[in-house]
């Protein structure tokens, strides 16, 4: 297992849009865990691929109190949404911004599992959300981009004084 870099906003590599994955062998395999090894180290609650500059479409989930639910998933696509929730979103590519983004409720997923398994699965509130946020980044789409242009502006003069006093 490896710990793995994590890119910070605005860095242009967040906006790349991820391939579909075409085989599930030993290097999407090692890929997952040293992704769950890394959203567990940040702390996290989700990760995509996206976000350790591997342009493939894998995201890692685990939104249990207790760190124990890891869901991987390959080629996730949304079927179905519906309802809207607002709530506050963090991500570790934007460190120590915090804003409320509007999501659905509710959703559907297809993806395939660790065996190549197609499944399907619903899913409601934060796991909704997280799903959401990790699919826009597999999309190239960062939850600020969900901001207004005068908070976004504002957010990158923060990271760029925040990245000079941690140089
Ligand atoms: O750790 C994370 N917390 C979080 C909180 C609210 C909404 C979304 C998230 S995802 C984020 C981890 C991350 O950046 N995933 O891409
Ligand atoms: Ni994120």
């Amino acid at each position: 297992m490896a710990l793995l870099p994590i890119l910070r906003f605005p860095d242009p590599r967040l906006k790349k849009v991820a391939q579909p994955v075409a085989q599930i062998d030993a290097s999407i395999r090692k890929l997952v865990a040293d992704m769950a090894e890394t959203m567990y180290e940040a702390p996290g609650i989700g990760l995509a691929a996206t976000q350790v500059d591997v342009h493939e479409r894998v995201v890692v989930i685990d939104v249990s109190e207790e760190k124990n639910n890891l869901l991987a998933f390959i080629n996730p696509t949304l079927e179905k949404c519906s309802g809207e929730q607002v709530g506050e979103e963090g991500c570790l590519s934007v460190p120590g911004i915090y804003d409320k983004v509007e999501r659905a409720e509710r959703v559907t997923i297809k993806y395939l599992d660790l065996d190549g398994k197609q499944r399907t699965m619903e899913a409601d509130g934060l796991l909704a959300v997280c799903i959401q946020h990790e699919i826009d980044h597999l999309n190239g789409i960062v939850f600020v981009d969900h901001l207004s242009q005068l908070k976004q502006g504002r957010i990158k003069s923060k990271l760029a004084k925040q990245a000079r006093v941690t140089a």
